[in-house]
């Protein structure tokens, strides 16, 4: 019995020890990442009981993954350690002023070897909630078949699903994106993008017709995510601009929509009204942003409750 299962392709992540060219950065520290994974450890770390399905490089790389994945609690037993594709790699350049690219190595991705079959009923019988996102379909033609099967085999199995676009230029074309995502959003339940991703999907930054289109498709909650400007949801009729929750200090806003998500989906699935959903959510995002690192700030249950003020902050 599991509360959540998602899909997807884990990287190390390398971040430079100095800013500047990557071509000129000397050394690098090693970390994981992975939208899909980041999301799996935000909803064990709330007390989610979670899966993850994977396949990783049968290499060093694959193995620290592997166990790191299994220490955060998550399921591994459909994550296998493959042959003939390496660990996928992220690295990171960060320039003076902050801004960032990352440059993948990822084409040949371990995830390549998952197939319809290693897609089961059996794994994801007694399990609530799918989670899908648009980083494992970006990699390859081949994920985005196993996408629809993961949706067939949920639907059959009465899996709620949550999808975040996530999309990813330096993976696919933003034509090719629409194409396939727009393809997912009919099956989808709960919907979790950023404004610019739903104007790639819709042609409009305007969060009401956003939301009409979703409505639309039959999608149950809609949700936009406007970073330091909060969140807005749709649910049954009710319409919210939830503020945000501000850190003291950003300090790396990568994962923040990952652990979103995460407390988004924690709140759905203990049946709390979309203002209390959303407050959470925004409340993991602040969080997030205020540790570096993908998944290193991706919050336990208690460090929320205690930034939401529900429990006494003990410092020593
Ligand atoms: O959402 C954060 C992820 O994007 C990051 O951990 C790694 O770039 C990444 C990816 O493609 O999953």
């Amino acid at each position: 019995m599991k509360d959540v299962i998602t899909i997807g392709d884990a990287m190390i992540t390398f971040n430079p020890s100095s800013t500047g060219p990557m071509r000129f950065v000397q050394s690098f520290e090693r970390k994981v990442g992975g939208a899909e994974l980041n999301f799996a450890i935000g909803c064990s770390r709330l007390g989610l009981s979670t899966g993850w399905i994977s396949r990783l490089g049968n290499d060093e790389f694959g193995k620290f993954i592997y166990n790191f994945v299994r220490g955060e609690g998550i399921d591994v037993s459909e994550v296998k350690l493959v042959n003939g594709h390496p660990t996928s790699l992220n690295f990171k350049e960060v320039m003076e002023s902050g801004d960032g690219s990352t440059y993948y190595y990822r084409s040949n991705s371990p995830t390549l070897a998952l197939t319809n079959e290693n897609i089961t009923d059996s794994y994801f019988q007694n399990t609530k909630l799918l989670h899908i996102s648009g980083v494992f379909p970006a990699i390859d033609p081949k994920n985005v078949k196993l996408i629809h099967t993961a949706i067939s085999v949920a639907k059959r199995q009465n899996l709620i699903i949550s999808f975040d676009p996530n999309i990813r230029l330096k993976l696919w074309s933003k034509e090719r994106a629409k194409e396939v995502l727009l393809e997912f959003l009919p099956y989808v339940d709960i919907f979790l993008t950023g404004l610019e991703e739903a104007e790639l999907l819709f042609g409009t930054s305007e969060p009401q017709k956003i939301i009409a289109e979703c409505k639309k498709l039959g999608i149950s909650h809609i949700v936009i995510k406007l970073g330091d400007k909060g969140s807005i949801g749709y649910h049954n009729g009710e319409y919210l601009e939830a503020p945000a929750v501000l850190a003291k200090k950003v300090v790396d806003t990568v994962g923040a929509g990952d652990g979103f998500d995460a407390g988004f989906v924690y709140g759905v699935l203990n049946g709390w009204d979309l203002s209390k959903t959303l407050n959470f959510a925004n409340t993991i995002g602040s969080i997030v942003v205020s540790v570096k690192g993908d998944n290193e700030g991706l919050p336990y249950l208690e460090d929320v409750l205690i930034k939401l003020g529900e429990r006494d902050f003990i410092e020593r």
